[in-house]
């Protein structure tokens, strides 16, 4: 049993180093409010995005922007403390599930976003790049989930009609294309600007909204679950 978890270990650690995965949480081990605060950056301190213990697509927890009646409410970011690039030869995926409690209210303006500025991380020098998964109120159909990318088509639709459900957010960003999926579908594929790297995750649009929306991580990323499952199986059959 301990050299499978060995193996396990090695595998995730593998995994993660080359996956090219973003940015995750799943929200489920944090105590307490204060210890997500203690993980990310609270732009507004006194109405703070919240840790919501209640509700989550996995195990439970999830963050809560509570559908904000003003701006400037309810929004927090994190540095990933290096550059993250995605090219053709190996894409930056960035994905979550977001959940909402009102799929007709086109007052709906909550996302989630991976920025890139000129220096290293949330407000440090000019901000280079953007790219928003979720929902906005203007400029796009807001019967569908939509997607921004700051360099290439700015807001743009998916071709996916908003639930009251979990549904899974991906943008798969490469050399100068953004591809974006919803549930795994490619509903949208556009250009944005070469060159550009990431260092941060902003959760919350920061922006009055009228839908109570969740966001929660992807629980297992589907490449590591088959790789851990192959270890696992190999290991399995040599003993
Ligand atoms: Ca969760
Ligand atoms: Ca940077």
């Amino acid at each position: 049993m301990r050299r499978l978890l060995a193996l396990g270990f090695v595998l995730v650690f593998a995994s993660t180093a080359s996956a090219g995965v973003a940015w995750f949480d799943d929200f489920d081990s944090y105590a307490d409010q204060a210890a997500f605060d203690a993980a990310y950056t609270q732009l507004y301190p006194a109405v703070p995005l919240l840790l919501d213990q209640s509700m989550g697509y996995s195990d439970g927890q999830s963050v809560n922007p509570l559908g904000p009646n003003s701006n400037y409410e309810r929004r927090a970011y994190q540095n990933f403390g290096m550059e993250m690039a995605g090219t053709d030869e190996d894409p930056l995926v960035f994905e979550f599930m977001m959940h909402m409690n009102d799929a007709t209210d086109w007052w709906t303006r909550e996302y989630i976003e991976i920025r890139g500025y000129a220096g290293e991380g949330y407000g440090d020098g000019d901000l280079e790049e953007l790219i928003a998964l979720g929902c906005n109120s203007s400029g796009v159909d807001t019967n569908l989930y939509n997607a921004r990318i700051l360099t290439g088509d700015n807001w743009v639709n998916t071709l996916t009609p908003k639930v009251v459900d979990w549904v899974k957010l991906t943008a798969k960003i490469m050399t100068d294309t953004v591809e974006v999926y919803v549930n795994d579908n490619l509903d949208y594929s556009g250009p944005r600007a070469p060159g550009i790297t990431f260092d941060c995750v902003v959760l919350g649009s920061g922006l009055s909204s009228r839908v109570d929306v969740h966001f929660d991580g992807v629980p297992e990323p589907a490449a590591l679950s088959l790789l851990l499952l192959g270890g696992l199986l190999a290991a399995r059959r040599r003993t």
